[in-house]
């Protein structure tokens, strides 16, 4: 029987779209269904976070990008994003892009679905605090995981750059100039441009 595999995303996430540019990148024939999560009870019976992404193959979820990026990289023919010579550095790499988004997120909802007087100073100074050092942290590492080679390290800070300058900030490219150069390069890439953030789902 063959398998249809379904991924679950949202219109702005980053950790959706690290997926389906992974997807996109490895060949794999899936669906994508874009869901407002907030709205989306039937993923409950699957993942109970409910959270994008999720991926469904036939009924078998599996849940995280990391492990859905891993998961269409061990189903692929094309060759893998996960270099063996440098595997420890490119997982570290990947967990630094993961936090940046989800302070990205986190300081997000808190400046736009919290009443201002209610929203917590010292908490959003923090998520910005570790996004901006965080970033500082992968320009000194620049020479290190750029290559000619495209890889899942490459393609998730991609995706927490972009999605920093979208909810947050583009201040980070002025004093990170290997970075801003490198982003606006890929971003000239057709997996770049077709997985654009688009009109988010209000939050509740
Ligand atoms: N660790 C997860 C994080 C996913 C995540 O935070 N997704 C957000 C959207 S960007 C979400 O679904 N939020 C809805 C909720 O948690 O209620 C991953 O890597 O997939």
């Amino acid at each position: 029987m063959s398998e249809e595999i379904i991924l679950y995303n949202g219109p702005t996430s980053p950790f959706g779209r690290k997926c389906k540019i992974a997807a996109l990148l490895l060949d794999i024939n899936h669906k994508e269904e874009k869901i407002n999560i907030y709205k989306s009870q039937f993923l409950d019976e699957f993942n109970p976070l409910r959270q994008v992404p999720t991926l469904l193959i036939n009924k078998t979820m599996i849940s995280d990008s990391d492990n859905i990026c891993l998961y269409f990289d061990s189903i692929s023919k094309k060759n893998t994003l996960y270099p063996k010579q440098r595997y420890w550095d490119c997982m570290t790499m990947i967990s630094v892009a993961n936090g940046i988004m989800e302070n990205a997120v986190s300081r997000f909802i808190e400046i736009s679905a919290i009443p201002e007087n209610e929203q917590r100073p010292k908490a959003i100074s923090r998520y910005e605090k570790k996004i901006l050092r965080s970033i500082e942290w992968i320009e000194k590492k620049f020479d290190n995981f750029i290559s000619d080679e495209l890889t899942m390290d490459q393609i998730s800070v991609a995706c927490a750059l972009d999605y920093t300058s979208f909810r947050f900030t583009k201040d980070w490219s002025l004093s990170n100039p290997k970075l801003n150069k490198w982003l606006e390069k890929i971003t000239e890439n057709e997996f770049m441009q077709s997985t654009l953030p688009g009109e988010s789902f209000k939050y509740e």
